[in-house]
């Protein structure tokens, strides 16, 4: 069943709930826009029906006439739970409120956690998105001192990453860095977002196959990262692309493999690998890629290929964390 009923009464619980609502950025857009957007990351962050309900429902209580009881009436003690559970208690003045908030997010559920972080991150994105767009609100929303601003980001994240190791902490991460570089007036033309310098950096890696072999491509002795070591087809996560989008892009770039010739495309879960040597850590996105044929064309990037079993492919000099990549995938026949 790809309809859930309750999903639907929880949407049009909160466009009623919101009807008079816009978000700050703008009077046009409805608040729904947001709630739409922070579903949407609990969707694809793999979170149950529960917590994608009340992820809609999220602003309900905080932010509309509607109270715990009638959520709970509406859809059950355990999203009341949840929803309660992401309601500042607007009574508190404001440091105390805060200091409070991050206590309790520290030892918070899972359930929980996982709507909060989803929330911030889509607040945390759209504002980056405005302060590109016109540099007098970043003056502005910079005023007091830029400091504070990412500092109460990076406490959110210390606090909510408290036990819980989790690939969209790891993403607001990533926008707390475009945060500092947007208040140093290091803008980005258009949307792309230049990694090679910063500390953090979400990039793909697919693993190519082609009649159970893996394919390994040896790192241009030109490139800034890793030259001569033996790796899949990599690149930056650098702008609003999706890994699946983004791979397509690299398959022909590097490769000169066209869509058409991808059997098969599967996304695996995210993981983190940290290089202290290169002062860098990766938020690796792993991609197995089966083509219907083992012909392919070379770009600058690399300077050889070869075609592997896994257990030979795991015995090359890897770029760090291509082991795991393999694995992921092949991990029964190895
Ligand atoms: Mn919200």
């Amino acid at each position: 069943m790809f309809f859930s009923e309750q999903i639907n009464k929880a949407i049009d619980f909160a466009a009623v709930a919101h009807r008079r609502q816009s978000r700050k950025s703008s009077d046009e857009l409805p608040y729904l826009s947001h709630l739409f957007n922070v579903t949407m990351i609990l969707e694809r962050a793999g979170a149950d029906d529960e917590t994608i309900i009340a992820g809609i429902l999220h602003d309900v209580v905080e932010d509309t006439e509607y109270t715990p009881a009638d959520i709970e009436e509406n859809f059950g003690a355990e999203v009341r739970r949840l929803v309660e559970g992401v309601t500042d208690d607007m009574t508190v003045p404001f440091p105390e409120r805060r200091r409070k908030l991050l206590q309790y997010l520290e030892v918070a559920d899972p359930r929980i956690k996982i709507i909060k972080v989803a929330d911030v991150l889509h607040n945390a994105y759209s504002k980056t998105q405005l302060l590109k767009k016109d540099e007098t609100l970043i003056r502005k929303y910079f005023r007091h001192d830029k400091i504070t601003a990412i500092s109460q980001y990076e406490d959110f994240v210390a606090a909510i990453g408290h036990g819980w190791d989790h690939p969209l902490v790891h993403e607001l991460e990533r926008v707390i860095e475009i945060f500092r570089q947007v208040a140093e007036g290091r803008l980005y033309e258009g949307t792309r977002v230049d990694y090679t310098n910063m500390k953090l950096a979400p990039v793909i890696n697919c693993l190519v196959t082609y009649q159970g072999k893996i394919l390994l491509v040896q790192r241009s002795e030109t490139l800034n990262f890793y030259p001569g070591l033996w790796n899949g087809i990599s690149g930056f996560l650098d702008d609003s692309k999706s890994p699946r989008q983004k791979a397509y892009e690299e398959l022909a770039e590097e490769l000169s493999i066209k869509a058409e010739s991808v059997v098969e495309m599967k996304v695996g879960a995210s993981f983190r690998v940290s290089d202290d040597t290169m002062d860098k850590i990766w938020d690796v996105h792993p991609i197995l890629v089966e083509i219907d044929s083992d012909e392919i064309h070379l770009d600058r990037e690399a300077q050889a290929y070869d075609w592997f079993t896994p257990a030979q492919a795991l015995a090359k000099g890897l770029v760090p964390g291509f082991d795991r990549v393999i694995k992921s995938f092949f991990n029964q026949d190895i």
